[in-house]
């Protein structure tokens, strides 16, 4: 079983790839759901549905999030009422936030009803939200603290962050299927999302940290920071805005202590002494994803990297050599 740790665009990206190269049930990817919040009286989850769509091979292929060849006559009525449409949702995608809010309505858990939409869509990994309570992340700015998708939507990520906070954190827990997930991986991947906002608020929930240092599994994180800066997205400016190092070794020191070895683009190779330094293994390759080819590409070197510790691991340990994947014929 391998599990993913994925947030928004970059992170469902290797989740495709990972879902390409290896049989559809031995996957599962955990997605961070604290960008999720109510818009005309509809749940959304934009992480979620970011990575469904991936997988399921609908997603609008420019944007990365919403489905590809969407109309728009939903949100040009709703203009037409007077409602502002800074969060564009196409038509189909409004069917994913009716369905997912009727059955929430009725009762059903979001892991639950996170199911039963990917499966329809044909995914046949596990799409596991990182909990099934509430979060909401709050952003600090010089403007006063701004909700996540205010301030990543529709103020363009432009404020400077100075703070990142977890509304309802506190009664959120890991969901017993993310757990189920973790026992029984043979390698855990935090895949190339925002460390702070995507990443942060699944290790931020209870149970995660302690389940993930259990895991004997090896944990492989792949940089989202490349030549210091994010690929998209607004990474590197909250990793400046809350004092850490914007680069792969920035990137490196947050995860220290949980991961065994970091993925690192090309353009950060002078990086890898320093990396090395933390008792991180490295593995430098392309990690910059433009076509279907390079996420396959970047999923299988991203799992043999994590074969690699698992063997390394295992000859100090004097055990056999395990086969982490069963992949695709
Ligand atoms: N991001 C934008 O920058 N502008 C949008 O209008 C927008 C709409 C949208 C609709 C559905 C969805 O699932 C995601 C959407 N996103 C949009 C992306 C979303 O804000 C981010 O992907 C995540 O919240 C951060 O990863």
């Amino acid at each position: 079983m391998i599990v993913a740790l994925a947030g928004g665009v970059g992170g469902a990206k290797l989740a495709h790839g990972l879902y390409q190269l290896v049989q559809p049930h031995t996957l599962a990817v955990i997605v961070n759901t604290a960008d999720d919040f109510n818009l005309f009286g509809l749940r959304i989850s934009p992480d979620a549905d970011t990575v469904m769509y991936t997988l399921a091979g609908v997603a609008n292929p420019a944007t990365g999030w919403g489905v590809a060849g969407d109309t728009w006559n939903t949100l040009e009525m709703l203009t037409r009422y007077g409602y502002e449409p800074w969060f564009r949702l196409g038509d189909r995608d409004f069917a994913t936030h009716i369905a997912r809010s009727e059955q929430l309505g009725a009762g059903r858990s979001l892991t639950d009803v996170t199911q039963t939409l990917s499966g329809a869509l044909g995914v046949h990994a596990q799409l596991l939200p990182m909990c099934d309570e509430p979060v909401a992340t709050q952003v600090d700015t010089p403007s006063g603290q701004l909700p996540f998708q205010d301030y990543f939507v529709r103020r363009h990520h432009q404020d400077p962050v100075t703070g990142v906070s977890f509304t309802g954190i506190e009664n959120a827990t890991m969901t017993k299927a993310a757990a189920a997930a973790i026992e029984r991986a043979t390698l855990i991947i935090i895949c190339p999302s925002n460390p702070i906002v995507s990443i942060g608020p699944i290790l931020a929930v209870a149970g995660y940290r302690d389940a993930l240092g259990r895991s004997k599994a090896p944990k492989v994180a792949v940089s989202p920071i490349v030549g210091g800066k994010a690929l998209r997205g607004p990474a590197d400016q909250m990793l400046a805005g809350l004092g850490h190092e914007v680069s792969a070794f920035g990137v490196a020191q947050m995860y220290r202590g949980l991961i065994d070895g970091l993925v690192i683009d090309e353009a950060d190779a002078d990086q890898q002494a320093r990396i090395s330094a933390l008792g991180i293994r490295v593995l430098v390759t392309n990690t910059v994803m433009n076509d279907e080819a390079d996420r396959v590409q970047l999923a299988r070197e991203t799992v043999a990297f994590g074969q690699a510790q698992l063997n390394a691991g295992n000859q100090q340990a004097g055990r056999s050599q395990l086969d982490i994947t069963s992949q695709r014929p």
